[in-house]
């Protein structure tokens, strides 16, 4: 880290949410930072998010007490306030950022969000929920994340060193991209999706990091924090 600056961050992380790539930042960067956490009631944020932020999403940070949200913003700014050359924020570190909120979540969480329907439909409905899902799956998003998938695929295969910023090392691009990623090649959400292997290749680089092995530990260790001490009040 270079900066005249002296950062003053804390990660307001809400548990299973996207914050894991704003952690594998802050420790590919060497930015330090402490931890806030907020565990889920069942499934939505805890209103306290809101108080950091007024949509109450995570990831949010804070940086001497102001709150900045949205995932590319915080990564945007942490190698634009606390990075040499902003780590040469490169255009593909641009491009693949917004690819992959503006792009490729879109089509991934509208698939998680007709499932879900799917699911939860009450049973007199659920026979035609399910066939309304499953066809808005089959004929288009099926098409347009394999459409994605074997573009990243192709485009990754251009890149020297398999890195979604074009360099030698992970970028604003490859952190915002770990995320997605994950999601299609460590989950079942999306079974009918073929992978290929430059994609795999790139998750298995991002997991042998050592800096996101520290993000993950990091992220073990203060969720275990916050349940532990959420179990010890209830008792
Ligand atoms: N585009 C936003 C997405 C933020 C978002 O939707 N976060 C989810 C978790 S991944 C959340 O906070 N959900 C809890 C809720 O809506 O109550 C970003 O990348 O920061």
């Amino acid at each position: 880290m270079s900066s005249e600056r002296k950062p003053e961050i804390v990660v307001h992380h809400l548990n299973n949410s996207r914050s894991e790539r704003i952690f594998w930042a802050l420790e590919e960067l060497n930015i330090p930072y402490d931890v806030k956490v907020y565990l889920r009631n069942p499934i939505a944020a805890p209103k306290e998010l809101k108080a950091v932020h007024p949509l109450g999403k995570s990831p949010v940070i804070t940086d001497h007490g102001k709150a900045i949200a949205e995932s590319g913003t915080i990564i945007d700014y942490l190698m634009h306030t606390y990075t040499t050359n902003h780590r040469e924020f490169s255009l593909a570190d641009n491009y693949w950022s917004h690819y992959s909120e503006g792009s490729l979540m879109l089509f991934l969480q509208m698939a998680l969000v007709f499932v879900i329907s799917g699911q939860q439909a009450p049973w007199f409905v659920k026979p035609v929920i399910t066939g309304f899902v499953n066809t808005v799956k089959s004929t288009y998003l099926v098409k347009q994340i394999q459409g994605s998938v074997d573009y990243m695929e192709s485009e990754l295969g251009k890149t020297s060193d398999g890195w979604f910023s074009g360099k030698s090392e992970p970028g604003a691009g490859d952190f915002m991209m770990c995320y997605p990623i994950n999601v299609l090649v460590n989950t079942d959400r999306m079974p009918e999706i073929n992978v290929g292997p430059n994609l795999r290749k790139w998750m298995q680089s991002v997991e042998t990091r050592p800096s996101f092995q520290r993000a993950k530990a990091k992220i073990e260790e203060e969720e275990r924090k916050a349940k532990d001490a959420k179990a010890e009040v209830k008792s």
